[in-house]
């Protein structure tokens, strides 16, 4: 009898916990890619990151037909444009942060010939918390407009 009863007050215990305990995720989104106007110089790739309920720290981004990926901080000094090498970035909890053209990015280092624009090109982007993203990054020419819906546009 006494069996019974915990059985039916289980279901609801947990469903109650199950709505108290949501966490908003991390996420990666509108990531794109524009290459070079000379081949074999890098490439580079923007992208939003929304914070979750929990602070996380974008340390990687990667993909199989590039051979470096760099995370860059951009920034203008004297009206040029400057950038240097970041080693991660801080994405605080429930804060967009965006990578776009003339702010931070991420600069691509030995691009395979083979991804030209129109292509989509697979981007892994690894946090400190070991959460791995992989995103299809539409790419772009040198001269291209941002692809619709990147944000940039
Ligand atoms: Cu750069």
């Amino acid at each position: 009898m006494r069996r019974a009863a915990i059985a039916l007050v289980l279901p609801f215990a947990l469903a109650a916990c199950h709505k108290e305990a949501k966490v908003r995720q991390i996420s990666v989104e509108k990531a794109w890619v524009r290459l070079s106007a000379v081949p074999g110089r890098p490439a580079a790739a923007y992208f939003t990151i929304k914070g979750g309920s929990i602070p996380d720290t974008l340390v990687q981004v990667s993909a199989n037909p590039v051979a470096t990926i760099e995370l860059h901080e951009g920034g203008k000094m004297d009206g040029m444009m400057t950038m240097k090498p970041i080693a991660s970035v801080p994405i605080p909890a429930d804060t967009t942060v965006r990578f776009e053209p003339g702010g931070n990015h991420a600069m691509l280092f030995g691009v395979d010939p083979k991804v030209q624009p129109g292509v989509k090109l697979a981007l892994s982007f690894k946090f400190a918390t070991l959460r791995t993203f992989v995103v299809a990054a539409p790419v772009v020419g040198a001269a291209d407009p941002a692809p619709e819906g990147s944000g940039a546009n």
